[in-house]
């Protein structure tokens, strides 16, 4: 007998083809609601510092699309860290892994309900490391264990954005 999560989770993979749209790239790999069926997949797949620039892993609770226009996230927005570029080699493979676990471990106590996923995004100016919530509310606290300085952003402010960087609403 595997042993349950408390919530199926699809692990989505985005590679940037620029004859594509940005939704056409976005794929589905695979879902899984076991711990035993998480650590095959994880083991299965490359790690995000071996990916090439431009691509993103998103693991997402199964039903919400790891996009801003989701229902469950378009109120939402994110806890964004911003790596530097020795921080691919030296923390991004672990601070991704450790990611995983806090979500599907439910690891944010009475917020793990307002997590909606968490995205990496690999790319040449610094990989970024993401979780997405339900709400733009910093009544909760999400233990990320990093050494870095951490803000959160709404997608409205990201999605209608004219240069690179959005303005956070909070930091920590
Ligand atoms: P990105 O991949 O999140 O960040 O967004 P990147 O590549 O570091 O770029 P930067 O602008 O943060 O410096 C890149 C582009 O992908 C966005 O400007 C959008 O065009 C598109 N995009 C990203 N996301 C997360 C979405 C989304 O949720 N929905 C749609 N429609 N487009 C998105």
């Amino acid at each position: 007998i595997k042993h349950p999560l408390q919530n199926r989770w699809a692990l989505w993979y985005f590679k940037n083809d620029k004859s594509k749209s940005w939704t056409e790239n976005l794929r589905l790999i695979s879902k899984f609601d076991t711990v035993e069926d998480f650590w095959a997949l994880y083991n299965h797949i490359q790690q995000p510092s071996k990916l090439g620039f431009g691509c993103d892993y998103s693991l997402f609770k199964d039903g919400i699309k790891p996009m801003w226009e989701d229902d469950r996230n378009k109120l939402g927005g994110r806890w964004l860290m911003t790596l530097n570029k020795q921080q691919r080699h030296n923390d991004l493979d672990r601070y991704w892994m450790e990611t995983l676990l806090c979500l599907v471990g439910e690891s944010f106590d009475e917020a793990s309900e307002e997590v909606c996923g968490a995205v990496v995004n690999v790319r040449p100016k610094g990989d970024k490391i993401s979780i997405w919530t339900k709400r733009k509310s910093h009544h909760y606290r999400l233990n990320i264990p990093i050494k870095a300085m951490i803000g959160y952003q709404s997608h409205d402010d990201t999605s209608s954005k004219s240069g690179s960087t959005t303005k956070n609403m909070y930091s920590v």
